[in-house]
This record gives structure tokens, C-alpha cells and sequence, in this order.
């Protein structure tokens, strides 16, 4: 892409051309599919597969709270990098006959486009809720794992409001179907801002999962590629250790729903982005680049210890 790309942000038109370009400059390592389906106001969610034909998956998707905006931003780094040292770079192109990378960018493109056209605060999607005055819910609570719990409202005008039943929403349905399609998918990564962590599961319960030793340890080592680039922490805690949630993605992603065809579960991260507070959700276009850079190690580190996926707890074992 031009120079300038990660100097600014982009609205939903213009990602979607980004990708589709990205596809067309790569088009032995890129495929891009126009659509998993459409959003409520009818816009095409695309997915964009990385990689050369592999056995394992690596699963992110991007922008499901639609202001955070580093969240797609830094998807969009992370796909171009893998892209351009393809070739150029031994590890990363080992890698990329080893893993496919299956993005799915912009989970939410109706509230994306009102974060640039209505209200840049806006979280959830635009669902005219029924006999409520407030709209919108959101996705992040509702998956079907563990729905309508702890950590969501049954309150439409709530920022947690889970929707009227598990996956209510067709950018939920999607985006589940879309993961259940893949092969072999060991790893997943929802995409948000901000507070720099890395959460592992569980979110609706206190109870360590299966995998906690190795999830804790795979997420310790993230957040120490990361902070090896520009010194900035990004603790690796429980989910439920931030707060309680249910419906989330990610604890959908290791759910037994998720996972019904895989020999192994999808370790589930959820990563908060930049910043820590200072400018939150608002945060300034030149952090792109730096946040885009300490996550892509990380990211190959991720992907690289699917290596050791025998270590993982057997699911129905
Ligand atoms: O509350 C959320 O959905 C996430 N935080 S945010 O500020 N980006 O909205 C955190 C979700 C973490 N919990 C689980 N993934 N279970
Ligand atoms: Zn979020």
C-alpha cells in the first residue's frame, strides 16, 4: 500500500478496497471473498484468507465494538506485514506454509460506519431494538456460549445489551458459521482497545479452563514479544480477572460449540490494544504503526506454538 496507509484511519469503503487490493498485489498468498454474509443494513462483511494451502488455522477478527478503531487498523498491519516479508522473510514465510491466517475484518461494519457518520463513540451494532428507544447490541455478548449470564443486560439501552436470544444477530451467526467452516483452526483472536492485555479464558466463569497452563504461558510470552519492541506492558490475565462476561467471542472460540469438528479446541484470546487511558477509544492515527509493530511478533509467536497443539487438552478427552 502507499507509505501514508497506517498514517490514518479508514472507513468501511475504504478498508474493504484496501483488502480486495491486498489480494490483487499478492495473489499467490491472498484470497479475498467479498462476503460471509450481509450485516443488518445490508453490508458485506468480507474475509480474507492468508497463506498457502495449510493444515492449521489462525482465526482474527477485527472491529466487532465499532469505536475502536486501532482494532482494524492494526489487523490491516498485521495482514500487510505477513504479506510483504512472504519470501523476503525466513520465519514468516515457514510460517505461512505452515498456518493459514483467516481474517475476518469488520464484524460490525453498520456500527463502524456510524462511529464515522453518527456517533465516533458507538459500540454495539444498529439494531432497531422492538419497544425500546435505544438501539444496538452487542456482539460481544452475544455468542452462543454461556448467553444472557453474568456481565450482559437485558437491557436494550445498556452498552452490554446481549440481544433477545444467543447469536440474535446475523453478524453473530456469520461470523460463527464463517469459524465453523475452517479447518483446524488453534488459535483465535478477538480485536479490541483499549487497556493493553491479553485475556485468555475464561470470561463467564472463575474456574481455570482445560488448557490454563498453556494458555497463560502462550499469552505470558505475547506480552513479552510485545514489550520487546517498544517497552509497553500488556498484562496476560483471565478474562474474568477484568470483569465477568458471557456471550463473548472469544470464549465462544474455545467453546465445544466451536469447535465440534476439531480434534483440538481453538485457544481463544481476546487482546485489548493501546493505549492504557490516556486517549482510549480516541487514540492518535501515529500509534497505528508502533502498535501494529509490538503485536506482530507476538502474533507470530501465537501462531508458531501451534506447533505444540498435542500439548493442548484433547476435547472430548
Ligand atoms: O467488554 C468487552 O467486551 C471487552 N472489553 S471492551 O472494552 N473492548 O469492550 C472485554 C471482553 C473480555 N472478556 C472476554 N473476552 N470474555
Ligand atoms: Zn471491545
Amino acid at each position: 500500500p502507499e507509505a501514508e496507509w497506517f498514517e490514518e484511519y479508514h472507513d468501511y469503503d475504504a478498508i474493504v478496497g484496501w483488502y480486495s487490493k491486498l489480494a490483487n498485489d499478492y495473489p499467490n498468498l491472498v484470497t479475498f471473498y467479498k462476503s460471509i454474509g450481509e450485516s443488518l443494513e445490508g453490508r458485506d462483511m468480507p474475509a480474507v484468507h492468508i497463506g498457502t494451502n495449510s493444515k492449521y488455522t489462525v482465526y482474527f477478527q477485527c472491529q466487532i465494538h465499532a469505536r475502536e478503531w486501532i482494532s482494524g487498523a492494526v489487523c490491516m498491519y498485521i495482514a500487510n506485514r505477513l504479506c510483504e516479508s512472504y519470501g523476503k522473510i525466513e520465519q514468516v514465510t515457514n510460517l505461512l506454509n505452515a498456518v493459514e491466517f483467516v481474517f475476518v475484518p469488520l464484524v460490525n461494519p453498520d456500527g463502524y460506519e456510524y462511529t464515522w457518520n453518527g456517533d465516533r463513540l458507538w459500540r454495539k451494532n444498529r439494531r432497531v431494538n422492538p419497544g425500546s428507544s435505544c438501539d444496538g447490541v452487542d456482539l460481544n455478548r452475544n455468542y452462543d456460549d454461556h448467553w444472557g449470564g453474568e456481565g450482559s443486560s437485558s437491557n436494550p439501552c445498556s452498552e452490554t445489551y446481549h440481544g433477545t436470544s444467543a447469536a440474535s444477530e446475523p453478524e453473530t451467526q456469520y461470523t460463527q458459521n464463517y469459524f465453523k467452516a475452517q479447518k483446524s483452526i488453534v488459535a483465535a483472536i478477538d480485536w479490541h482497545s483499549f487497556s493493553q492485555l491479553i485475556l485468555r479464558p475464561y470470561g463467564w466463569t472463575k474456574a481455570d479452563c482445560p488448557d490454563e497452563q498453556r494458555l497463560s504461558d502462550v499469552g505470558q510470552k505475547m506480552s513479552d514479544a510485545a514489550k520487546a519492541i517498544h517497552g509497553k506492558e500488556y498484562d496476560s490475565i483471565k478474562s474474568i480477572d477484568l470483569y465477568a462476561t458471557t456471550g463473548s467471542a472469544s470464549d465462544w472460540f474455545y467453546s465445544d460449540n466451536a469447535n465440534e469438528d476439531h480434534d483440538f479446541r481453538a485457544a481463544g484470546y481476546t487482546i485489548e490494544l493501546r493505549d492504557t487511558g490516556r486517549y482510549g477509544f480516541l487514540l492518535p492515527p501515529e500509534e497505528i504503526i508502533p502498535c501494529g509493530e509490538e503485536m506482530f511478533p507476538a502474533v507470530l509467536y501465537l501462531a508458531e506454538s501451534i506447533e505444540l497443539k498435542e500439548s493442548f487438552t484433547e476435547r472430548l478427552g
